[in-house]
Order: structure tokens, then C-alpha cells, then sequence
């Protein structure tokens, strides 16, 4: 087999471009070696991957999309950073993954197809922008992996997702439900989008979940509105009195073989190791925990994912914007070990 990092074909030391190699040999182009241009150097792409559409890279099996979009937020604002703290933090990673036994950004073409350009006074324009842009990204790439943004943005992630593969089997991180119907009477908010897309009929509502719930809510009613939609909820007291191995057979049973969405609110994360989120809930999962639970859905044929309410004004020492780099990471993991079964 091919020294893997023998194919890593970004610029170079050298000064090479992806677009002076030769095209076409289905030898995926990756980033920089990290051996040869330092990790803190080179570009701002996501793990300093190349862009979609540069030459020598053309179509990808992944895309990796910003949504700098924070006017759905109900607390604190700033999660339009979101994208750009998050690529940056994703400088650090390196191109094998030990817990998974892959290499993400090797086993097929992955590229960054920059920031999704959002209005930010008007949130019906906003998600309409959304949904065409995810899909005109997925016109040159398979899967989509968006980073936000606040949690809006998963409502035309969602329509897009579901145009292409039918109605998804969501996996919901966060420490919210997000199935409110309405907040000051608005009914597109960071706290709505799952009521939305299953109002649209956009989820496989009997197989999908929502993982890491927890914190006060304003009464029991919401819980019952949630069951009554057809969600299952992994709490956060589930994951810690039962364990993730027990959190992996629920939801893995629960989706079936069906098209899987992850969607990685990153407070589902306790505010020690994600400070950096626009509504954090203490008393949450730690990031090893999450990393685990989402390693333990290898193979299931992912559909889309994203993760959004990174909101770095908040963050110290980049704790969020390393946690969100790499549920990213666990992402692309999951599609390298996915890709001969499409969803
Ligand atoms: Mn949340």
C-alpha cells in the first residue's frame, strides 16, 4: 500500500499546487504534510484541505461547508465565528484516525467549499440561501458536512439532505431538544428546527433520536410535544449511569439500516469542555464521551452532518473550536468508512 502521506498533494515546501500535479489518477489530494509545512501555516481550509472545484480536485465524496449564520440565536449571539474558529482549530488534526483504523481525507477526495453567504436580517431568506447552497454543493459532492452557525441552519441542511435521499433518521446531539414550536412567536429559530423538518416530513420520525438532553425546560409539556413527534431522548443521565456502549446499541437499533443524519449541537458537551456555545447547559457530556458515541456508528450509511453553535467570543484556550474540529474529524471518519455504503 502507498505511504499515504506520500499522496498528500496541497501546496507544498516545494511550492506545488494541488493544480500542478496531475488530475485524474483518483488519487485523493489532501492537505500540506505537516512534516514539511507546519500545521500552524498554510491555508484556512478546513485540516488545510484543498477547495472544491480547485483544479486537480474537481468533485469530492465530502464537502465541508461554513454557514456563518447567528440570527436564530434565542441567547447569546457570536456563533457566526463559528466557521472560521473552527477551521481553525482544525489546523491541528493529522491524517489517521487510530480510534477507527482510517484515514479520513485518504480513502476518497474530501474538500472545503468555503462559507455558505447568509443574510443576516432576514432568516426566511437566510435558510432559503441555506438550502440552495447545500444543494448546489452536493451537485459536485456526495455528502455535505456544514459547520455553523447557530442551529437554524439544520432545518435546510435537513430539506437538502432529504431531497437527495428521502426522509433521514436523525441523530441529534445537544443539550436541547429543539422541537419548540414557536419563541416570541417566531417559528424559524435555533430552537425549532426539528419541529420544522418534521412538520416537512423531512426525518424517518420512528428512527430517529435526540442524545445528551438535559437542563430545565419551561414544563413537562415539552417533553411530551418531543415523545409526541415521534423522538426517542438519550439523556445525558442515560449516557453516564448506562454507559456509551449501551448509548450505541440504542441508537443503532433505533436507525436501522436507514439514511443517518448526525447533527452535533456543541452544547451537548458540558460547559468545561465547550465554553464557547451561545446557550450552555452545565452537567453535559464530556468530549470523549461524544467522540466514542459517534465512533460507535461506523459503517451506518450517513446521509449529511453538521455541527453548529460554536460561538467562539465565548471560548478560551480554543476548547470549543478543538471539540467542534473534531466531531468534524469523527465525521469525516465515519464517511471514509462508510463510502461503499452509500446512504
Ligand atoms: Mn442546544
Amino acid at each position: 500500500m502507498t505511504d499515504p502521506l506520500s499522496r498528500t498533494r496541497g501546496p507544498t515546501a516545494g511550492g506545488q499546487t494541488a493544480g500542478d500535479l496531475p488530475p485524474g489518477d483518483g488519487v485523493p489530494a489532501g492537505p500540506p504534510d505537516g512534516r514539511q509545512v507546519p500545521r500552524f501555516a498554510g491555508p484556512d481550509t478546513f485540516a488545510r484541505l484543498p477547495r472544491l472545484g480547485d483544479p486537480g480536485v474537481g468533485s469530492a465524496a465530502v464537502a465541508i461547508a461554513g454557514v456563518p449564520f447567528d440570527s436564530g440565536v434565542s441567547y447569546r449571539p457570536g456563533a457566526r465565528f463559528g466557521p472560521a474558529a473552527v477551521r481553525a482549530g482544525s489546523k491541528l488534526l493529522r491524517p489517521y484516525h487510530p480510534g477507527l483504523d482510517v484515514q479520513p481525507w485518504f480513502a476518497h477526495q474530501v474538500a472545503d467549499a468555503g462559507d455558505i453567504p447568509v443574510n443576516p436580517f432576514d432568516i426566511a431568506e437566510a435558510i432559503a440561501q441555506i438550502d440552495t447552497a447545500a444543494r448546489a454543493i452536493l451537485e459536485s459532492a456526495d455528502r455535505l458536512v456544514a459547520i455553523g452557525g447557530d442551529h437554524t441552519i439544520a432545518l435546510p441542511l435537513l430539506r437538502a439532505a432529504a431531497g437527495r435521499h428521502g426522509p433521514v433518521a436523525l441523530i441529534h446531539f445537544d443539550a436541547h431538544l429543539d422541537t419548540w414550536d414557536t419563541y416570541f412567536g417566531a417559528p424559524y429559530t435555533h430552537g425549532t428546527p426539528f419541529r420544522r423538518a418534521a412538520e416537512e416530513g423531512l426525518l424517518a420520525l420512528g428512527h430517529s433520536a435526540h442524545v445528551g438532553i438535559r437542563g430545565p425546560v419551561y414544563g413537562t409539556g415539552d417533553f411530551a410535544d418531543d415523545r409526541g413527534l415521534g423522538f426517542a431522548t438519550v439523556t445525558t443521565a442515560d449516557v453516564a449511569r448506562h454507559g456509551v456502549d449501551h448509548v450505541i446499541d440504542r441508537l443503532r437499533s433505533r436507525v436501522g439500516d436507514r439514511p443517518v443524519y448526525v447533527s452535533v449541537d456543541i452544547d451537548v458537551l458540558d460547559p468545561a469542555h465547550a465554553p464557547g456555545t451561545g446557550t450552555p447547559e452545565p452537567g453535559g457530556l464530556t468530549t470523549r464521551e461524544l467522540q466514542l458515541i459517534l465512533r460507535g456508528l461506523e459503517g451506518l450509511p450517513l446521509a449529511g452532518a453538521d455541527v453548529v453553535e460554536v460561538a467562539p467570543a465565548y471560548d478560551h484556550a480554543e476548547l470549543t473550536a478543538l471539540a467542534a474540529a473534531n466531531v468534524a474529524y469523527e465525521f469525516l471518519a465515519l464517511f471514509a468508512l462508510a463510502k461503499d455504503k452509500p446512504a
